[in-house]
């Protein structure tokens, strides 16, 4: 049998042929592919590397950092300033924009959430690293946080590794979702997920349930029709999965479809929702949306947020776009 795999590099570099690209953009996520094949070692090594448990400090957001999270936010910092292909970072992290020196030529910013589902770490189930990538904009000579400021709509290319039983990096840059699998014995990611596509039906549901106290009547009505199960006014009977890790959430969504959901509650919503636009909201939008699914706050399309703050938190519903949609007309019809 003829040998067929291909490479994440090689298929990038196809894609800078097909698009006539300088190889900046190939260069950049070169950096984020040896970030992320990084991370996956020292998560993978665990407690054998002392690498469980706190870090002895909180990040920005008031949480209590673990190990895992701090030398993630330095690989993924340290990887993508070598190869002098950003003019700045930002990442869930750190309190401010991080300017790349030394990097005169950087066209790009980068924004990210090193190790996303945190809870998860000490316990060994799956943890992601969640990337955004935006254009410098024209004309900017130093990197303020306005420039960083921007919607989903902008991003240029957006992605994750899932640390799971294999590791995964799945990416798109506007033109579909490809999937991609570390071989751990020659150390590349082979192309294992082509065009990657969320069906618009599911009967497969997401949400910490432990919230439904502090829950919206629009959210309350679909999950008690979704568990209303067959006799309900759905008409058929769904199943229910939390990880807590988003990044696991998104990628079960995008092999075999679902809708998962952290919406606006009543407690949440005095920080504005719980995940991150800019880390986490907007790069899954752009994934989701271009394997086909849709993402919203409930009340309109997340990558349409403008930004108001680099730490901004949203609602986030999204997956399967016939649900997500049923979802956005309760909160129409509610309002
Ligand atoms: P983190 O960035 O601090 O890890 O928080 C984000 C995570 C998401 O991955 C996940 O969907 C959510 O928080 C889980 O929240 P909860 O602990 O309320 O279930
Ligand atoms: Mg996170």
């Amino acid at each position: 049998m003829p040998y067929t795999r291909i490479t994440m590099t090689h298929f990038l570099l196809e894609e800078q042929r097909r698009l006539g690209g300088s190889g900046s953009f190939t260069a950049l996520m070169t950096d984020i592919i040896f970030a992320c094949k990084m991370i996956a070692h020292e998560v993978n090594r665990g407690a054998l590397a002392g690498n469980h448990g706190l870090a002895g400090s909180e990040n920005v957001q008031g949480e209590d950092q673990k190990k895992l999270d701090v030398l993630a936010n330095d690989i993924f910092m340290h990887m993508n300033a070598l190869g002098g292909n950003y003019a700045g970072m930002a990442s869930e992290e750190l309190e401010d924009i991080h300017p790349v020196t030394g990097a005169a030529d950087g066209k790009y910013l980068l924004l990210f959430d090193p190790l996303d589902g945190s809870s998860n770490i000490d316990v060994n189930i799956s943890v992601g690293s969640i990337f955004s990538i935006l254009k410098l904009p024209p004309g900017a000579s130093t990197i303020a946080e306005a420039a960083f400021l921007r919607k989903g709509v902008e991003q240029v290319a957006a992605g994750y590794a899932l640390y799971g039983s294999s590791t995964m990096m799945v990416l798109t840059t506007g033109n579909g979702v490809n999937g991609f699998t570390l071989d751990n014995n020659v150390g590349m990611f082979m192309l294992t997920h082509p065009n990657m596509t969320i069906p618009a039906d599911t009967n497969e549901f997401a949400i910490n349930a432990s919230r439904a106290r502090f829950w919206e009547a629009p959210v309350k009505r679909y999950i008690d029709e979704c568990q209303a199960g067959k006799e309900g006014p759905l008409g058929k009977d769904f199943n229910m999965r939390w990880v807590a890790s988003m990044v696991a959430e998104v990628h079960r969504i995008l092999v075999r479809g679902g809708i998962f959901m952290y919406p606006a509650d009543s407690e949440n919503i005095k920080k504005g929702g719980k995940l991150r636009l800019m880390y986490e909201a907007n790069p899954m939008a752009f994934i989701i949306e271009q394997a086909g699914g849709a993402a919203t706050t409930g009340r309109g399309r997340i990558m349409e947020v403008q930004p108001a703050n680099l730490h901004q938190r949203v609602p986030v519903i999204l997956g399967s776009r016939n649900e997500v949609e049923r979802v956005s007309a309760y909160h129409a019809e509610h309002d």
